[in-house]
């Protein structure tokens, strides 16, 4: 990357981090626009989209924003990604390949999982979306519709807590689910996805693919 193309990209960034903490919708649109100039959609979305609301989060727990500042960004980014990203929706498993799906648990942070599932759906994944579904619903779910890979996005610490409590209520029903979990707990502590009994965790998207594919070789 040249320095005026590095430069640009830090000005933008630094704009489009402005623009959404001042909720100023055209302002972010039209700086959001221009990175695409930069990169594919969805490189930006990972590159620019989840450190900007990273340090958002982090302004707002050190107390410098306020948390409606934090909701309005979040909901800015959200109608962005819908506008670049393939459409969400519910889809039937696939022959040939494991019967996949792919859930938030029990919060209420959806953007994870809305670049997760867009990210491995254009890479040729198919995936079912569950939305958001407490354990007993996800456990019901999974039961019913035979799942081989879970996918599990949580943001907080409790959710991520009940990966656990799903990985127990599956097998108190012999049912054997592998299971990938990712998001903002995870990242804090490297080790919580083994000490909820997951069976891996990514850090973003392309781990996701990763880990999948990965999968897929050890089944062929
Ligand atoms: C935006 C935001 C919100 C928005 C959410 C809007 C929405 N529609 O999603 C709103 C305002 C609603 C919100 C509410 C709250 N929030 Co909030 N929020 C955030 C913030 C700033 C950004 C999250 C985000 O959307 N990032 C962008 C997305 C795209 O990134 P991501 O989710 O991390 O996903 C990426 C990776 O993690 C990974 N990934 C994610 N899932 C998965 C799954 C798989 C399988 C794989 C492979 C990868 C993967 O890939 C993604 C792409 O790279 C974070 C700060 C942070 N550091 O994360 C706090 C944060 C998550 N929130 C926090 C808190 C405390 C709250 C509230 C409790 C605040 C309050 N007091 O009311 C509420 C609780 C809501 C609830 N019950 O769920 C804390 C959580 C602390 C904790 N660990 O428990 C954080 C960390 C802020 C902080 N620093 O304290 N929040």
């Amino acid at each position: 990357m040249t320095e005026s193309v590095t430069k640009e990209r830090v000005v933008l960034f630094e704009e489009f981090r402005q623009a959404l903490e001042a909720c100023d919708r055209g302002k972010a649109e039209k700086v959001f626009l221009q990175t695409l100039d930069l990169g594919s959609p969805l490189e930006m979305v990972e590159s620019l989209i989840v450190p900007t609301l990273e340090r958002i989060g982090g302004d707002w727990e050190t107390g410098r924003i306020a948390l409606s500042q934090v909701y309005m960004s979040g909901r800015l980014c959200e109608d962005l990604m819908g506008r670049i990203l393939p459409v969400e929706g519910q889809e039937e498993a696939k022959d040939g390949q494991p019967r996949r799906a792919i859930v938030v648990l029990n919060d209420y942070h959806m953007l994870g999982k809305r670049i997760v599932y867009s990210v491995l759906r254009a890479s040729g994944f198919h995936l079912m979306d569950y939305g958001r579904l407490d354990t007993d619903e996800l456990v019901a779910r999974i039961i019913s519709d035979r799942v081989d890979e879970l996918l599990i996005s949580v943001l907080m610490l409790p959710s991520a807590l009940k990966v656990r409590k799903v990985r127990h209520a599956l097998k108190a029903r012999s049912v054997d689910v592998r299971i990938l979990v990712g998001g903002a707990p995870f990242l804090f502590d490297p080790e919580l996805w083994r000490e909820m009994e997951a069976d891996a965790m990514g850090k973003n998207a392309a781990d996701g693919i990763r880990i999948l594919r990965q999968w897929q070789g050890e089944k062929s």
